[in-house]
């Protein structure tokens, strides 16, 4: 381990030694390939799932040094289903600057993506726990690995040209955000009480606490492109332009007058340009009322996951899951 990260460690600051232990996973090398990688993982984004990882380990009273291998291994899978995202998006933004595809082709981002799912296996095999528990926390990457696929598809399935369904159920929005974006942060919360030596119990607790968490992320994350701060790192207009029929467009055309309903089929048709889509959406979403229930939505789920954290017993690590849950409901990036 170097200097950094158990210095960041006794400090304890688990952001800086994730940060220092991503750093030191990919060192810049001189070929190509190595500089994909490095492009990929350089700028650190806001680091959630790993943090909520360690926080995990020590939440059941274990430690951040034994979890922080595999933070490092579930920030890769995050960063790969970016890069793979960005390109199924068309989004040329991320974290602030050209996304993979934007500044190396498809074809290498890719391999990037890939490339990195298996420095997700390799760091997780650097876990110093027992290999039973090492093989717990493969099967939980593993399985929401999958997830994640299975939401991908199935939300594509709500956006295929000429058949985007604005009216489409409430509940196959929460499947695709449980999916999407709840099976990572479960994941990334189970990973760290098995290390942690939690118990089936605290496992599943913290699961279900990364589940919710998770899920009002996705919520708050589709409110941004209506907040006008132009502060995600990504382009604004990423979900009108694929037509995606997000947590408060649902809510604007089901709980909408009928000329909100009609913005959001004009503006989900395909028949516009991004921009103009955002702008027929932003209408519906603000006029309706959609925004402020869609912002009740997401806290509500905030503090289903609050109520998880319940009995745990490292008090500062659960402060700082709780926190967590806040924050996802609670930014503007
Ligand atoms: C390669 C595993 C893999 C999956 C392929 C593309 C795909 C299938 C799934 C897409 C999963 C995805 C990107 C969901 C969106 C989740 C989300 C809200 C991402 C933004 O997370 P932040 O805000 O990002 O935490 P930072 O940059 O802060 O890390």
């Amino acid at each position: 381990m170097t200097g950094t990260v158990s210095e960041a460690l006794r400090t304890d600051d688990p952001a800086e030694a994730i940060r220092a232990a991503l750093a030191r996973r990919r060192p810049r090398s001189g070929d190509r390939f190595g500089e994909l990688t490095h492009y990929a993982m350089a700028v650190p984004g806001k680091l959630l799932r790993p943090l909520m990882l360690v926080a995990s380990a020590e939440a059941v009273g274990g430690t951040a040094e034994t979890a922080l291998p595999a933070a490092v291994a579930v920030e890769h899978l995050h960063v790969a289903s970016l890069v793979h995202d960005d390109i199924i998006d068309g989004d040329d933004l991320r974290r602030g600057r050209p996304s993979v595809h934007a500044r190396y082709g498809v074809a290498d981002a890719i391999v990037t993506g890939d490339a990195l799912l298996f420095d997700l296996f390799a760091s997780v095999a650097e876990c110093a726990a027992p290999p039973r528990v090492v093989m717990a926390v493969v099967a939980e990457f593993a399985h929401a690995g999958g997830d994640l696929c299975r939401g991908q598809v199935l939300e594509s399935t709500m956006v295929s040209p000429g058949a985007t369904r604005p009216g489409s159920a409430l509940e196959d929005y929460l499947d695709v955000a449980a999916a999407k974006t709840g099976a990572l942060f479960r994941a990334a919360c189970r990973a760290g009480a098995l290390l942690g030596g939690g118990s089936a119990g605290q496992v599943d607790q913290l699961g279900d606490y990364g589940h919710h968490t998770g899920v009002a992320f996705q919520m708050q994350d589709d409110l941004l492109p209506y907040l006008g701060a132009g502060t995600s790192g990504k382009p604004d207009a990423s979900d009108a332009a694929n037509l995606r029929p997000t947590w408060p467009v649902l809510l604007a055309h089901r709980e909408g007058r009928p000329e909100h309903r009609a913005a959001v089929e004009t503006a989900l048709s395909g028949a516009l340009e991004p921009e103009e889509t955002l702008e027929l959406l932003r209408f519906a979403v603000t006029d309706s009322g959609a925004l402020d229930e869609a912002r009740r939505g997401a806290r509500d789920r905030s503090r289903l996951a609050l109520a998880c954290l319940r009995g745990l017993p490292g008090a500062a690590a659960t402060d700082r899951l709780a926190a967590i849950a806040e924050i996802a409901v609670d930014r503007d990036r």
